[in-house]
């Protein structure tokens, strides 16, 4: 296991555990962070043995967002030239693998772009979500201005964005930016046992599936279902398809290849 200053990582069964680990700033995601995060997913997503990952915090914080304090001398050309924290950032979207957010306390900022980013979000009771930016002069920066509103609508993400409010996880499960919320003490079990369910799935239905459901945010309905019926007719090329079937068949457990 890479050695880590601002993460850990862990694996249980099928699932890779990512945890942020900064809590002295309620893991703000400095440069270094981000690098040690990205490097983590391109090693799970690697990795054959992994089939679905969870990416959580702490019970205080999953992220207060990016780090104000490493951010705030920085100049335009510096941001730009330095592409600042982006490459990091955009694997947690790039992975193809299925990916859980489990988040308790603080998502602000970044840290709410980042469980957005994810593939669904399972938030314990004492989670707040926000996107604070406006507050310090600027806007949101990692996607809060695009995620928030196809997922919750417009009207609501323009309070977030224009007020800088929080919300709570009652507030977040309403409007449908988490998947489902449970009670602190019990949200990696909860994670960890979701995660393990996707895993114990086929990989390669688990990853077109995600892949399907990203496409409804990038095209027409039309095209959309167009692309899902190609996807669809494509996992017959799958070993996994005909075993699949096959076990329902003879009344008995599916034995994957992941292939
Ligand atoms: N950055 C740096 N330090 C932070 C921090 C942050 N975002 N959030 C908290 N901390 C630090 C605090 O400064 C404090 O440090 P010490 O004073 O102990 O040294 C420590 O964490 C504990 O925080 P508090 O004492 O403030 O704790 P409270 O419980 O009183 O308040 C809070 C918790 C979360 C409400 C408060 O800390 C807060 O408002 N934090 C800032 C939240 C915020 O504004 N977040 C948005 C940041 S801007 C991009 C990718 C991402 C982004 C942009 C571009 N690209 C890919 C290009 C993202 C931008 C942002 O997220």
């Amino acid at each position: 296991m890479a050695d880590y200053q601002n993460i850990r990582t862990e694996i249980r069964g099928r699932v890779g555990i990512i945890r942020l680990d900064r809590p002295k700033s309620l893991n703000a995601l400095c440069a270094d962070l981000v690098r040690e995060l990205g490097q983590a997913l391109d090693a799970f997503e690697d990795d054959a043995a992994i089939g679905c990952m969870v990416l959580t915090g702490s019970e205080r914080a999953f992220a207060a967002g990016a780090d104000i304090k490493e951010m705030k001398d920085k100049t335009y050309q510096d941001v730009f030239l330095e592409d600042f924290i982006t490459v990091g950032w955009e694997k947690v979207s790039r992975v193809r693998k299925p990916i859980i957010a489990a988040v308790a306390g603080f998502a602000l900022g970044g840290g709410c772009e980042m469980a957005m980013m994810c593939d669904f979000i399972i938030a314990a009771d004492n989670a707040r979500f926000g996107q604070p930016e406006i507050t310090l002069g600027t806007i949101p920066g990692a996607g809060g201005t695009q995620r928030l509103p196809r997922f919750i609508g417009k009207s609501k993400a323009m309070d977030l964005v224009l007020t800088g409010r929080m919300m709570d996880a009652a507030e977040a499960e309403r409007c449908g930016l988490v998947s489902r919320v449970v009670p602190l003490a019990q949200l990696m079990d909860d994670a960890i046992a979701t995660a393990e369910k996707i895993a114990g799935m086929s990989l390669p239905a688990t990853m077109v599936a995600k892949e399907a459901v990203n496409r409804a945010f990038e095209t027409t309905l039309d095209e959309g279902i167009r692309f899902e019926r190609r996807t669809f007719h494509a996992t017959f090329a799958f070993d996994d398809r005909a075993e699949g079937m096959a076990a329902f068949a003879d009344k008995r457990k599916a034995i994957w290849k992941h292939r």
